[in-house]
């Protein structure tokens, strides 16, 4: 039975479910819903997504933080982070699988242009309108990391054209790897249709921009699951209304919830979901929370730890 308290420091989450998840695995874990600075020593585990900045610090026998989510932005903005202080993201299948499922819908959705289809039924007006088979569409995924990779993997079952630009190089059977900012010009110009699935740090942050989308050939489409932050939302929908993009799908804002006043949410040729794109599974995460406790108190390593050089 391990020692000290867990913090669920998540004010707008149901925490009776979370905690009767995790009560599974680890019955008698003292878990306490909110930080409180006379009993902050007692804590030694930490669930966070966006902490007040500085309260992860004031926890003098922390020994982990658990993102709850696979982005640990959210985090690492906390630049008081105390770095010695492990931070493990979720890395999870039932994550992964819910991504595909959006990147394959969003995919589907410009490549069999739904989009234009969807113009014409609101004026009534029938037209055949033609695309090309998959095996003709390039789909290139920037980010090709766990998400990234599993998003391919879907793609790939409708023989789609598989591209992927990561920061360190990549042998994946039946997809095109690129790396660093040196190849990614290269990337860009052979992709149809642009999933983003970066993580959000300085290196990244508005990475979607006029420079990425001039890249990319006429017609693209352009799918950001990943962040807010990586889009210049301005210049997006300045390259659709040029006509040199033929639309986007977005997930995530700088903003969020996404504010009403927002040209994106009229724009005709942008598909909008609320940052709904893939949750974190609450059974499937507190197993892997309980998990990593267990190897804390065994002495051993925990896993899918962030690595604070990178940033993600
Ligand atoms: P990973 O860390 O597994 O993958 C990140 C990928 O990005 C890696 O391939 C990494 O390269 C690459 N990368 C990072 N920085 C750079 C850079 N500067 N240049 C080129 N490539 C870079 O993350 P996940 O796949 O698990 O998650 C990705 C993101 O998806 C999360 O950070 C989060 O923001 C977002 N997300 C959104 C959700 C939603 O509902 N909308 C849900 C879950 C996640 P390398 O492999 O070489 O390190
Ligand atoms: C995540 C998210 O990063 O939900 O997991 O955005």
């Amino acid at each position: 039975m391990p020692q000290g308290a867990l913090l669920f420091d998540l004010p707008n989450f149901p925490h009776d479910t979370w905690t009767t998840h995790l009560r599974r695995f680890l019955p008698d874990l003292d878990v306490r819903a909110s930080f409180d600075e006379a009993t902050a020593k007692d804590i030694m585990y930490c669930v966070a997504w966006k902490p007040q900045p500085g309260m992860l610090r004031k926890l003098p026998n922390l020994k982990i933080v658990f993102s709850m989510g696979a982005g640990v932005d959210g985090i690492m903005a906390d630049t008081t982070y105390p770095r010695h202080i492990p931070l493990a993201r979720v890395v999870d299948d039932t994550l992964a699988q819910a991504m595909s499922e959006y990147v394959v819908f969003n995919t589907l959705y410009w490549h069999r242009r739904m989009n234009d289809f969807a113009a014409l039924q609101r004026e009534s007006k029938w037209r055949q309108l033609p695309a090309p088979r998959a095996p003709f569409v390039r789909v290139g995924i920037l980010g090709f990391g766990v998400l990234g990779q599993a998003a391919a993997r879907a793609l790939s079952a409708l023989n789609y054209q598989l591209l992927g630009w990561s920061a360190t190089p990549k042998n994946v059977d039946g997809v095109r790897t690129f790396h660093g900012s040196g190849q990614l010009h290269a990337f860009l110009g052979e992709t149809d249709i642009l999933v983003c699935l970066l993580p959000l740090t300085p290196d990244t942050r508005g990475i979607l921009n006029e420079k990425t989308f001039a890249a990319l050939p006429n017609g693209a489409c352009v799918i950001n699951a990943a962040r807010g932050g990586h889009l210049v939302e301005g210049d997006l929908i300045a390259a659709i209304d040029r006509g040199h993009l033929r639309g986007a799908s977005l997930d995530v804002f700088n903003t969020e919830p996404l504010p009403a006043t927002s040209p994106l949410w009229s724009h005709p040729k942008i598909v909008i979901t609320s940052h709904s794109a893939a949750f974190t599974d609450p059974a499937s995460f507190m197993r892997q929370v309980a998990t990593t406790i267990q190897r804390i108190d065994q002495g051993l390593p925990p896993e899918n730890l962030v690595d604070f050089t990178r940033g993600y």
